[in-house]
């Protein structure tokens, strides 16, 4: 067995909560939480204090310990605040996307079994089509609600004092989704220890420095918005300035405005910094550090986006199963192409996937990783669980990579069926069931097609059914419309007599992949 080491000393695991690890390094007199689009703010005591009475007042409708808040929600200070209250009042939070069509959160309510829904006035409708046969029982809205819902402030009560006790090791604070290496998206089940842990891992390797702001524009459901940003700034003791929702122009006033060093983005982000002309009117000088994760971003763009800037562009990896950080860049460390080095308490191996033997230094083969940030599994699903989480503890990312002689790492391919676009996933079997269920379509198949823009775009292949004419890509694009969020939608169509399978049926996408590449 050939393992690569952290070169970080191990950091030691620590006894608290997710909520009490972001309360212990907060600074109560220090401004935590801006809206950018208002300039509202709240200090870290105002923080708490929401905090506090926000558990106090779940703890008394009865959606505190044990239960499980679904949080649809925008970047918004409020975010942050419900996340952490149903956390300290002893639940879990499911983190849902609020572009997501009702059918789609229907799945997901239902799946994760959630017992109250949170959201924004714009999501009511939503929101009321999505609760249909699911155990949630009332809609919250943060704001003023419509008829029928409850108002987040009518829910601030009595506050919790202490946080609820809960079992570091087993309670699942949190309970995003991911499809890992196959299949439809599953409950990622992160318990405290693995959160905590990766703030602590992340923090020891990244050097953020107090009172530290960054543009939180990365959405908070997303893994990456949520622990890397929303959690470990928080927990370092710096600060937030929230985005709703991405835009370029006022990505740039508010760097400039809170003089930010650092900038956390995705590829197509790092695309607008090194090419779009509206960057030229920005002095951009107190950015230090740029880094990009959640899909590949090559070596060039990277070059091509911190020479513009002046600045450190680099690279981290990871994945929701991780909590989600394996591989970061120190500080000022990046190299152009590679996605950082392991942090501490991290172990990584390079796999031949079809023998399981481990590839010579320098080779590529399936990552596999070990740490305590590794997922406790995926909920109700021992299966998939059993094939991602393997003998010795180490979790197979379907990513292939090698190491260099400095330990720094280089994703060069994809094994598993994901497709990123613009860092997003889409899970290709969840499209695949949609096409499935149109009258005229008789089997899908779905794959990433490269895009320089969106990193990858969702590709169907289509084989009519007997006796019926295929659909044209608008047809096909208006019937997915009120199924599938918009990122998921397919955007090249082809229409062919058979999907290439194997003897035991599965997919060949490997083959189909080959064809468009020529
Ligand atoms: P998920 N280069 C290439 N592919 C990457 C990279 C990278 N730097 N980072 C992530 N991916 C792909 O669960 C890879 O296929 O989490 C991986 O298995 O949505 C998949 O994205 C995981 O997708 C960090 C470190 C954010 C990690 C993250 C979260 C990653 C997204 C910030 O510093």
């Amino acid at each position: 067995m050939n393992i690569y080491k952290s070169t970080f000393p191990d950091v030691a695991l620590s006894d608290l909560t997710v909520t009490q690890r972001v309360f212990a390094g907060l600074d109560p007199a220090a401004t935590v939480l801006v809206d950018g689009p208002s300039g509202r703010s709240l200090t870290g005591a105002q923080f708490i204090g929401g905090v506090k009475a926000l558990a106090g007042g779940l703890t008394a409708r009865g959606w505190g310990a044990g239960k499980v808040v679904a949080l649809m929600a925008p970047n918004i200070p409020e975010y942050c605040v419900v996340f952490h209250a149903s956390v300290w009042a002893g639940g879990t939070v499911t983190t849902i996307n609020p572009t997501y069509t009702a059918h789609e959160v229907n799945h997901q309510l239902k799946d994760a079994g959630a017992d109250v829904l949170v959201t924004i006035a714009m999501f009511a409708d939503t929101a009321r089509a999505a609760i249909e046969g699911t155990g949630v029982s009332e809609i919250v809205i943060i704001g003023d609600a419509p008829e029928g819902m409850v108002s987040l402030s009518a829910l601030m009560g009595p506050p919790l004092a202490e946080q609820a006790s809960v079992d570091l090791d087993e309670h699942i604070a949190v309970l995003p989704y991911s499809s890992g290496t196959t299949g439809l998206p599953k409950g990622v089940m992160l318990t405290h220890r693995n959160l905590v842990v990766n703030i602590d891992q992340t923090l020891a390797a990244a050097d953020l420095t107090a009172h530290e702001k960054t543009v939180a524009f990365l959405p908070f459901f997303h893994i990456y918005g949520l622990q890397v940003l929303m959690n470990i700034y928080m927990a370092a003791g710096g600060g937030l300035v929230t985005m709703p929702r991405f835009d370029l122009e006022m990505f740039l006033n508010l760097i400039t405005q809170y003089q930010t060093p650092r900038l956390w983005i995705v590829p197509p982000v790092a695309l607008a910094l090194a090419k779009h002309p509206m960057v030229e009117g920005y002095d951009l000088s107190c950015v230090q550090h740029i880094n990009c994760a959640a899909a590949p971003l090559s070596a060039d763009l990277s070059d091509a986006m911190g020479q513009r800037l002046g600045t450190n562009a680099a690279q981290g990896y990871g994945m929701t199963e991780l909590s989600p950080v394996s591989h970061v860049s120190p500080y000022g460390k990046g190299k152009p192409g590679a996605s950082g080095i392991a942090i501490p308490n991290t172990e990584s191996r390079i796999v031949n996937p079809e023998t399981l033997a481990d590839m010579p230094p320098g080779e590529d083969g399936e990552l596999w990783v070990r740490g305590p940030q590794v997922m406790k599994g995926y909920l109700n699903n021992p299966d998939a669980t059993a094939s991602t989480i393997v003998e010795g503890g180490w979790l197979r990312t379907g990513d292939i990579a090698h190491f260099d002689v400095d330990g720094y790492l280089y994703i060069t391919d994809r094994l598993k069926e994901l497709i990123k676009y613009k860092g997003f996933q889409v899970a290709p079997a969840e499209v695949e069931a949609e096409l499935l269920t149109h009258p005229a379509i008789g089997d899908a198949a779905v794959i990433g097609r490269p895009d320089s823009e969106a990193g990858e775009l969702p590709m169907a292949f289509v084989v009519p059914a007997p006796g019926q004419t295929a659909p044209t890509l608008d047809e096909v694009q208006a019937y997915l419309e009120t199924r599938l969020a918009h990122y998921k939608q397919v955007r090249v169509l082809e229409v062919v007599e058979a999907i290439p399978k194997s003897a035991s049926g599965k997919i060949l996408r490997r083959l189909l992949r080959d064809q468009i590449a020529g």
